[in-house]
């Protein structure tokens, strides 16, 4: 988690020297539909990079899980079926879910683009692939989310000619540094706290950025958490919330008045509360046991990488607090394969 800013200099230093437009040669990605497709944290990663191809792009794009590509293509896949690029999203290029979709589209001879960090299995299928240079030993994927994440925005910019955001993201891995040394050792001891539920919220491109967090936090410390639209919490799921329930809200520029109230009265419904924004009001100050306030100047869609950061570290150190090791939960594997 320390080293993502490195990491990502990394990733941003290849990106600059790769012919990313050629990844998509011949597809015309305008006028085609994209189709991310991922498992688990890849899952979200394929959703947060829909929501980016959208938003930089102009064009129509969504994600999928992999299994429901698999079991039931016919509501998924589009009816005119050459009309779709896929985009396969897998840090080991081994997960067998998203192998089998490979094989699939290949027989099909639908081309598509691959993501990863590693394995071969998935690359050696496609000549479209983007490699990122993360080397994670832990089972839990924290660097190799926020650097495919920015690789895939990148490629997006890079398309749409989007030359301003580029050098945004170039800015973030000095600020994530910064911001690293303010809030590790105040997510630390927040992470003591007694909690039993979690749910983490976020509307827009931050939705899936609070589906990851929650699934970190699960993974890392063992502890249920949920994932919502931040509006969507009160239609029911704030039943839930009391003494040792913990919200965390990720607030957007778009929806923050709405959001900040969402956390407001889970404060006073007695829930513990955390807060990622960029620019808290004197309200939000009050109402968030943990604030993290990101201060970045640039558009609010590259600050989505850094908003995950503190949930992965919030889930690591309550899973140390709790006896546990955090890059190895129980029951889970680096690679799953049925
Ligand atoms: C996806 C994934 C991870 C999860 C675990 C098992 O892997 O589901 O999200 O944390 O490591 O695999 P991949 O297809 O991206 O390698």
């Amino acid at each position: 988690i320390q080293s993502q800013p490195q990491v990502w200099n990394e990733c941003l230093g290849m990106l600059q020297q790769t012919d990313l437009s050629g990844l998509v040669a011949g597809r015309e990605p305008e006028r085609a539909e994209w189709i991310f497709i991922g498992c688990g944290t890849s899952f979200y990663l394929a959703q947060a990079a829909a929501s980016s191809l959208n938003l930089l792009l102009g064009v129509s794009a969504r994600a999928i899980p992999a299994s429901e590509f698999l079991l039931f293509p016919t509501l998924v896949v589009p009816h005119d079926r050459k009309s779709y690029f896929p985009v396969l999203i897998s840090r080991s290029g081994h997960t067998s879910e998203v192998l089998q979709v490979a094989r699939h589209l290949q027989s099909q001879g639908i081309s598509f683009l691959a993501v990863t960090c590693d394995g071969r299995e998935l690359t050696d299928m496609t000549p479209r692939v983007l490699r990122m240079p993360v080397v994670e030993k832990s089972t839990v994927m924290t660097s190799s989310f926020t650097s495919m994440l920015l690789g895939l925005q990148y490629l997006a910019a890079t398309l749409a000619g989007k030359t301003q955001f580029l050098d945004s993201l170039k800015t973030l891995p000095a600020e994530l540094n910064r911001l690293l040394e303010i809030y590790t050792p105040r997510i630390e001891s927040f992470a003591q706290i007694d909690v039993e539920d979690v749910a983490f919220l976020g509307q827009g491109a931050l939705y899936p950025i609070a589906s990851e967090t929650a699934l970190k936090v699960m993974e890392t410390s063992c502890t249920y958490a949920q994932y919502f639209h931040t509006l969507e919490f009160r239609h029911g799921p704030k039943s839930i919330v009391g003494p040792k329930t913990l919200v965390g809200a990720l607030l957007s520029e778009t929806g923050y008045e709405q959001e900040a109230a969402v956390l407001r009265e889970m404060k006073e419904l007695d829930a513990y509360t955390m807060a990622v924004a960029n620019t808290a009001s004197p309200a939000l100050r009050n109402t968030a046991d943990l604030l993290i306030e990101l201060g970045l100047s640039v558009p609010e869609l590259a600050r989505i990488a850094v908003y995950v950061v503190w949930g992965q570290l919030f889930g690591s150190y309550r899973g140390l607090a709790k006896g546990l090791d955090p890059d190895n939960p129980r029951n889970l594997s680096r690679v799953v394969t049925i």
